[in-house]
């Protein structure tokens, strides 16, 4: 079986994976771009990737995808179209990051394949799940910021943003698909209280990355303290 490029669990313990999720014109852009001016004080290395994306291969596919040639395979079709992208961003970018200690911001993930492809209900959760272990291999994120906001807000932000150009395939989709990701973003985050973090993202920017430091640094505490553990565990 498949496993991602992990160098053992101690390397892989220095590294941190965040991931930031959400439906569309939720901040997540913004978001990261801050995160990742503060951060570079504190990381000894920064990654800032995006999915689907982040290698020469996965970005073909982002193209095919998002102009929505895939879609008339089907969401299970396109999840595993994002699953194959995934495989490439972990193997060549993700997985040797964190093996050398960085820091990796990315721009949505497998959560988003649970809450777009299967939104309506179309692909059973148990091939879901078989897709996501196989494509992940162990590399899971430590933190995930899920940013919640009204789904007309979103898309109001990003066509906005856009301006003239076209919606692309997910954007275009029904009033009732968006409202329906919502809620299963929310659903991920109270099933994996330990792993996501639910953000107002209807607040400005800056109350919005506040909330987002916040959680940074809880998780810094956390890594501190568990490094800590042992030395302390053997303490006389
Ligand atoms: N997809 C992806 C799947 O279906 N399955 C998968 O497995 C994966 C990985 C990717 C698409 O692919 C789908 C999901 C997506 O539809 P994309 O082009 O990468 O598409 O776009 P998105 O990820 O959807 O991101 P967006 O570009 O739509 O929005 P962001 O990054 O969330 O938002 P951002 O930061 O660009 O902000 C949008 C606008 O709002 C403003 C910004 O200035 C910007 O103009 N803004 C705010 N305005 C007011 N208040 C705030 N707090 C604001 N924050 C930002």
């Amino acid at each position: 079986m498949r496993q991602a490029n992990l160098k053992g669990k101690a390397s892989v313990g220095k590294g941190l994976f965040i991931t930031f999720e959400g439906g569309e014109g939720a901040g997540k852009s913004t978001q990261i771009r801050r995160l990742a001016d503060r951060l570079r004080d504190y990381a000894r290395e920064l990654v800032v990737t995006r999915e689907p994306g982040g290698t020469e291969l996965a970005e073909r596919l982002r193209e095919i995808i998002l102009s929505g040639g895939a879609k008339k395979f089907g969401p299970l079709g396109e999840a595993v179209l994002f699953s194959a992208a995934r495989i490439d961003h972990i193997d060549k970018v993700i997985a040797p990051a964190l093996s050398r200690g960085a820091v990796v911001l990315c721009d949505r993930f497998a959560d988003s394949t649970r809450a777009y492809q299967g939104a309506r209900g179309e692909v059973a959760e148990a091939a879901m799940d078989a897709l996501e272990q196989a494509a992940l291999a162990g590399c899971r994120p430590d933190l995930t910021f899920i940013l919640d906001l009204a789904p007309d807000i979103g898309l109001a932000r990003a066509k906005n943003r856009r301006g003239e150009g076209a919606a692309d395939r997910f954007e275009g989709e029904a009033d009732s698909f968006h409202g329906l990701l919502r809620e299963k973003f929310r659903d991920i985050a109270g099933a994996e209280p330990n792993r996501c973090r639910l953000i107002d993202a209807e607040r400005s920017q800056d109350e919005v990355a506040a909330a987002i430091w916040q959680a940074m640094a809880e998780k810094f505490r956390q890594r501190e303290h568990e490094a800590e553990a042992p030395a302390e565990a053997s303490q006389p």
